[in-house]
């Protein structure tokens, strides 16, 4: 049973505030909101900088005839915003389906700058009628301890700076700045999604930038959906001695200590009430393990009930394989097969979003 297995977990409480109080009501629930943010930066990603002042962006090339047999618009925008140490740029794809006034879009936050890519099913995107910003992790910083492009523009420090997934998720944010001055693209609604770390800071992402109406994990696992307090498959120990530039300093003291640490990963997920969420799981990966990602998406539920959304809905066992759950404001599925971001994995998310609009 699934209560049972969430249970023996022993997650901290989402509602009990710092000072002992319980938040209880929306207004408390802003509080406590803030006091986790900052548990998350503090202990895990780390602090995010304001966001700049202003953002702007160059279209450098733009097809509108022979883009996806002249079914959309592909443009290629520069993006740039000032920083403490100056202007920083990076270059993302903007594909629009034609045919609607305002597209609503994804702000996909891609391994690779291609597109299509075998994780961005553009075509299929684009002929539902969704627009996708998408830009490659790299153009922004790299995915190691080298601390360029982004990483260079923001004094760090070594305990509670932020990490290579906090910058990541700021560049996507960055862009939503962007989308919201184009008058083609719905910004209001906007979904933030990534695969695998990139699902990990899709999550961070759409936690802080509460303009996102929804958020699209996939195969996230450790550090992202799944819970880390008795997981299976990668550990903080094992993600913070291979990935320790994704985090803040401090998370690694948490390795091993998971039990003891005042956060767990339902509670990342509880930030992003009571908009839609989307969690997704594939079944053979272990690594990311599933069933702590799905009792993740269990022990956040609360927080969207308090806010008067239902939460997941969903009976008192595992999913079934490839039957999506979507009928609450915490969606979840688990596909058959590997760790990937697969066609499947898009449609479904698709499914959402036209059902709710968003
Ligand atoms: C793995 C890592 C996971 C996951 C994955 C990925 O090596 O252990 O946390 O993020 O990489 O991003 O593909």
């Amino acid at each position: 049973m699934l209560s049972e297995l969430l249970n023996e977990r022993h997650l901290p409480s989402l509602f009990t505030m710092n000072d002992g109080r319980t938040a209880d009501t929306p207004d408390l629930w802003r509080e406590r909101r803030r006091e986790l943010i900052d548990i998350f930066s503090r202990e895990e990603y780390g602090c995010t900088p304001e966001a700049p002042k202003s953002v702007s962006g160059v279209i450098e090339s733009r097809d509108d005839e022979r883009a996806f047999a002249g079914k959309a618009v592909w443009e290629r925008v520069r993006l740039t915003f000032d920083t403490p140490r100056g202007p920083f740029s990076f270059p993302f794809n903007l594909l629009i389906p034609k045919g609607q006034e305002k597209a609503p879009v994804f702000v996909h936050i891609a391994f690779h700058a291609a597109v299509p890519d075998e994780y961005l099913p553009a075509e299929e995107l684009i002929d539902r009628g969704y627009a996708v910003a998408t830009f490659c992790y790299t153009d922004v910083t790299a995915d190691s301890a080298e601390m360029d492009k982004l990483a260079a523009m923001y004094p760090r420090d070594d305990k509670t700076g932020w990490g290579k997934i906090g910058m990541w998720a700021f560049a996507a944010s960055r862009i939503l700045d962007y989308l919201t001055t184009r008058p083609d693209i719905d910004a209001a609604r906007a979904c933030v999604t990534g695969h695998s770390r990139l699902g990990k800071t899709a999550l961070w992402c759409g936690a802080q930038d509460e303009r996102f109406s929804m958020v699209v994990s996939n195969d996230s696992g450790c550090s992202g959906a799944a819970v880390s307090r008795g997981k299976v498959g990668e550990s903080i120990e094992r993600i913070t001695t291979v990935f320790p530039f994704w985090f803040c300093g401090n998370y690694r003291a948490w390795s091993g200590r998971e039990a003891e640490a005042p956060f767990d990963q339902h509670m990342l997920l509880s930030l992003i009430a009571p908009r839609r969420l989307y969690v997704c799981s594939a079944h053979t990966d272990t690594w990311a393990d599933p069933t702590s990602e799905f009792l993740s998406c269990a022990a956040a539920s609360p927080a969207w009930t308090l806010l008067r959304v239902p939460g997941l809905i969903a009976s008192d066992a595992m999913p079934e394989r490839d039957v999506p759950l979507m009928e609450g404001g915490i969606c979840y599925h688990v596909r058959t097969g590997g760790h990937f971001h697969s066609r499947t994995d898009w449609n479904w998310h698709m499914d959402c979003r036209d059902r709710y609009r968003l």
